[in-house]
């Protein structure tokens, strides 16, 4: 299923005054889907002002929604008394202040991932949030986390809880990428995509990562100078469980993400392309095959339609119903362990507070 021919995950509503008045800050690819699916397909919520640096984009990206408002500035777009909720899906840097922002104003913000730049500054918006929860018994900020609410990862993680498989012991994890825009780097593969594996296991398993490892196998061909892929990382978890993640990012194929639980009395794995199967001469003779989904947003567009459904729903109740800021910080220092472990070549535990 992919973005446009999904079905409204509940009836639209259209705009009324009981709706959630909606900033989005940055509509880039990420940005520009969310009012999209704000718009089409998520009741109870509008899209009342769009806000990006690129003011033609911003303006064209308005231009489908009835109402939209362009607000250059990203902390005007907070503060405007007309708005009573954020999406932030601008780059990482800005993330911080923006988020700060809606915790100062007290409205709920839904903040793409990486919830900061680094582990230091998303303790400061765990510490933030935790204070304004203190006063008002709310909490406001939901991280992007999307495959939480993929319905096979949500199937995996009930059949983990409910003893299906006996106690898990080892992860497999594989997350391909055809392709990466230029400019990324070894590093940034470890923040933008082992980020979502390091959740995965996080939410599967229940646990904390304690310690990551960075191999480098051969690099493909493929891949960019300052690009070493594939990757191979290995996650300790507190409970002493392993997850093994192969993230390769220049497959030339197509959008893969696997992941595989072995437990004591079973195993399950998620993210096998199901669905039309098609018989068709090839080269050798007849094949049979189905289709890989071309990029994250055409596999994960169910998740993010139930992601945003359930942002919305969950803050017109005044609470937060996913990822929150622990979950953000908590993959903010896995990522700084990985990236260490990549230019020291060591096993790094992770540093993190207790919650
Ligand atoms: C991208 O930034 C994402 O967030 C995708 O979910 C991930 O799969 C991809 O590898 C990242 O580049």
């Amino acid at each position: 299923m992919t973005a446009t021919d999904a079905p409204p995950v509940v009836p639209a509503t259209g705009p009324g005054s009981a709706d959630l008045r909606v900033a989005v800050l940055g509509v880039g690819l990420m940005g520009a889907d969310h009012v999209t699916r704000l718009h089409r397909r998520v009741s109870g919520a509008r899209v009342a002002v769009v806000s990006d640096a690129a003011t033609d984009r911003a303006d064209q990206v308005a231009a489908e929604v009835p109402g939209c408002r362009v607000v250059p500035d990203p902390l005007a777009a907070v503060a405007d008394p007309e708005i009573d909720a954020v999406v932030i899906a601008s780059p990482g840097r800005f993330h911080e202040e923006q988020v700060l922002a809606c915790i100062e104003r007290g409205i709920p913000v839904l903040c793409e991932k990486p919830l900061t730049m680094d582990a230091a500054s998303s303790l400061a918006v765990v510490r933030a949030e935790d204070a304004y929860a203190a006063r008002t018994g709310r909490r406001l900020v939901q991280v992007g986390f999307m495959r939480r609410f993929d319905p096979e990862y949500a199937t995996l993680r009930e059949l983990i809880a409910s003893g299906g498989i006996g106690e898990p012991l080892v992860v497999h994890c594989a997350h391909r990428n055809p392709a990466v825009p230029p400019g990324v780097t070894t590093e940034s593969v470890v923040n933008d995509s082992v980020v979502h594996e390091v959740d995965v296991a996080r939410f599967l398993l229940g646990e904390e990562i304690a310690a990551v490892t960075v191999l480098r196998p051969r690099s493909t061909r493929h891949a960019a100078e300052e690009l070493s892929d594939p990757l191979l990382v290995l996650l300790e978890t507190t409970g002493s469980r392993v997850v093994d993640v192969e993230v390769f990012v220049t497959t030339g194929l197509a959008y893969e993400v696997r992941t595989e639980v072995v437990g004591e009395d079973g195993s399950a794995m998620i993210g096998i392309p199901q669905g039309l199967v098609r018989q068709h001469s090839g080269p050798g003779g007849a094949v049979r095959g189905t289709t890989v989904t071309a990029g994250f947003r055409e596999r994960f567009a169910l998740a993010y339609d139930l992601e945003l459904q359930r942002w919305v729903d969950a803050a017109r109740r005044g609470t937060v119903d996913g990822p929150g800021v622990w979950d953000g910080y908590a993959a903010q220092a896995v990522c700084a362990a990985g990236v260490e472990a990549l230019r020291t070549g060591r096993r790094t535990e992770v540093r993190m507070e207790q919650r």
